[in-house]
């Protein structure tokens, strides 16, 4: 039986009816502009086929009942007057946050029943909590014909991220499920919120390949990182990153320690970086995207510091095959995750058997590998 398939008779089972809506929300891959957002720069993610399914019906009072299908038929439930912090179910939190911050654009609207299912690999770095905020959102939304639009429901899962769960992310993840468009990259400038898209040419391949390196650490690392953009940004004066060049961090080199000197380097380059693949896709040059992103994983490597030997190893394994016919980076927040490759499909079958090959014998771990589709946002 299908997801989806499985998920209506899900809520038949749970409420005795049948749902009256299916949403979906994508999780994300990002080509490019890692640690940018929040610094009010530059990021290129596309919207993947791998998402947040629901099947929904709304209620007559303010009651939401949410059953887990993945997580055992995991049941929570609680009242849009009362929204607690749940330290038991803390997966629930993500729906519990989203409505709290709706709450205070909307005031009024009604609970409901819901049963939810993913199937973003989780803890992978593909934004599997963000494509379940957004789904969330656009349920409720529907539901209660509320007119949210998708960069204000991304403003309203950071909100959630930042103030109930616990996790100081930029507005990425949240935007692009939101936002993206089939086929396409989504360049971002995190500072106004502006959206261009690009096409991924149809020749190339979006191969994800998911190291499975387990992630620790990540949200202290994650805000250790952003304080360190902070106090370098502070110490050249600014609000962000966003308005510094090279010089001026090297006129300030003395007022900053040498963590932030190098994680403010990251953040300049990834940002020129980024408009500069942008150009690239849109050109079709894979010469220049594979330079640039070979040139995003070093920094990230080297200065910012957020990639593991496991996850260096498999960019370097592709990066030998691929050569400049073909991109390699880590993708997401770091510590562990994904790797994500931009090839022509011809070599598609070549980079999975580099990775069969050679990955399992230095580390010990089995890699996925997926190829994907630039897929559409849920509010596009
Ligand atoms: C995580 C965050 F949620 C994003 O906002 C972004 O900062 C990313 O890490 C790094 O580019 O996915």
């Amino acid at each position: 039986m299908s997801r989806i398939a499985n998920l209506r008779q899900l809520f038949k089972e749970h409420f005795s009816a049948e749902g009256q809506l299916e949403i979906h929300a994508p999780g994300r891959v990002n080509l490019i502009g890692e640690h940018t957002d929040y610094n009010g720069g530059f990021v290129l993610p596309a919207a993947i086929n791998f998402g947040t399914d629901i099947v929904a019906a709304i209620r007559d009072d303010l009651m939401v009942k949410v059953v887990a299908a993945d997580l055992g038929q995991s049941i929570v439930e609680f009242s849009l007057d009362d929204i607690q912090f749940d330290k038991v179910n803390t997966w629930s939190n993500y729906v519990r946050g989203v409505l709290l911050a709706l709450r205070k654009v909307f005031p009024d609207f009604k609970g409901a029943n819901l049963v939810v299912s993913g199937n973003v690999p989780q803890g992978a770095g593909l934004s599997s909590s963000a494509s379940f905020e957004v789904a969330i959102l656009k349920c409720f939304a529907a539901l209660n014909e509320l007119p949210l639009d998708g960069v204000k429901a991304a403003l309203l899962g950071q909100e959630a991220e930042n103030e109930f769960v616990g996790c100081s992310c930029g507005i990425m993840d949240q935007l692009i499920s939101a936002m993206g468009k089939q086929g396409h990259a989504m360049l971002l400038d995190c500072e106004s919120l502006e959206i261009s898209h690009s096409t991924i040419p149809e020749e190339l391949d979006l191969i994800i390949i998911n190291s499975n390196v387990k992630r620790g650490l990540v949200d202290s690392e994650y805000n250790t990182r952003r304080q360190q953009c902070e106090s370098a940004a502070k110490a050249m004066g600014l609000e962000t990153l966003r308005g510094a060049d090279l010089s001026l961090l090297e006129s300030h080199q003395d007022k900053v320690s040498n963590d932030e000197y190098r994680r403010a380097k990251h953040v300049i380059t990834e940002n020129e970086r980024t408009l500069k693949m942008f150009d690239a896709l849109n050109a079709s040059d894979m010469g220049k995207m594979s330079q640039l992103m070979r040139a995003s994983h070093i920094s990230m490597r080297d200065d910012f510091e957020v990639t593991t030997p496991q996850i260096d190893y498999l960019v370097e394994i592709i990066d030998e095959q691929l050569g400049d016919k073909g991109g390699v980076r880590m993708t997401g927040g770091g510590f562990g995750g994904c790797v994500v490759a931009l090839a022509p499909s011809s070599l598609t079958e070549s980079v999975k058997s580099v990775v069969t090959a050679k990955y399992t014998d230095k580390t010990g771990l089995v890699a996925d590998v997926f190829v994907c589709s630039a897929e559409q946002g849920a509010f596009a």
